[in-house]
């Protein structure tokens, strides 16, 4: 497990059921994510983090609804209740998550013209995080991914850790969805096609 890394996506109060974007049943992703986490040295945690008036939120386009995609100069955009603000008790990691070895944070999403669904790359699919630098200079070259929402976050970072050239697995029972119109289905067939492996935690 030296080279390996699991990285856990957007585990934040926003996005488990009381949060202002809850993923049904997203809380459960937490006691399945702690003993995981528990057993892997090298962990990294991401946090969506979006200043006030970010472009993905609805509120941010007069007349526009969550839920509704626009065009935005980078491309289709899904617009989105306002969630993860910086700062805010929804933007912070769930109380229950207990990973106090993790070692790096990765923000996202901080751009206030830009999406970033992925840790790797924002939704301009030019700017990076900084992630595959950090990942490539401490040789873990294997990531296992988990968090929320399979579909979203889940799915664009394990694709690009794919295109970065990473060995890459996605933890189905770690994560729950959102599933907007088929959504979780197409990001399955997508990250098989991509080479990413689906693995239940009992296989980790
Ligand atoms: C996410 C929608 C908007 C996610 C983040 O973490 O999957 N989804 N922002
Ligand atoms: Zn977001």
């Amino acid at each position: 497990m030296r080279d390996a890394c699991l990285i856990v996506v957007d585990v934040q109060n926003d996005f488990v059921p009381g949060g202002a974007l809850a993923v049904p049943r997203g809380d459960e992703v937490v006691p399945v994510i702690n003993r995981l986490a528990a057993r892997f040295e090298n962990v990294v945690l991401t946090q969506d983090w979006h200043p006030k008036g970010h472009a993905s939120f609805a509120s941010s386009h007069a007349g526009r609804k969550p839920f509704e995609t626009i065009a935005l100069a980078y491309g289709p955009q899904v617009l989105w209740p306002d969630h993860c603000v910086q700062g805010t008790r929804g933007a912070a990691l769930c109380d229950g998550l207990d990973i106090p070895h993790a070692q790096l944070v990765v923000r996202k999403g901080y751009h206030r013209d830009i999406d970033s669904y992925s840790a790797f790359l924002e939704a301009d699919r030019k700017t990076p995080t900084g992630l595959a630098g950090y990942l490539r200079e401490r040789g873990l070259a294997r990531l296992y991914i988990c968090g929320l929402a399979t579909d979203f976050c889940v799915a664009w970072t394990a694709l690009d850790a794919r295109a970065a050239g990473f060995e890459t697995a996605v933890i189905e029972d770690a994560c729950r969805a959102i599933d907007l119109e088929g959504s979780l289905e197409k990001a399955w067939r997508e990250m098989a096609k991509a080479g990413v492996a689906r693995l239940q935690s009992s296989e980790v």
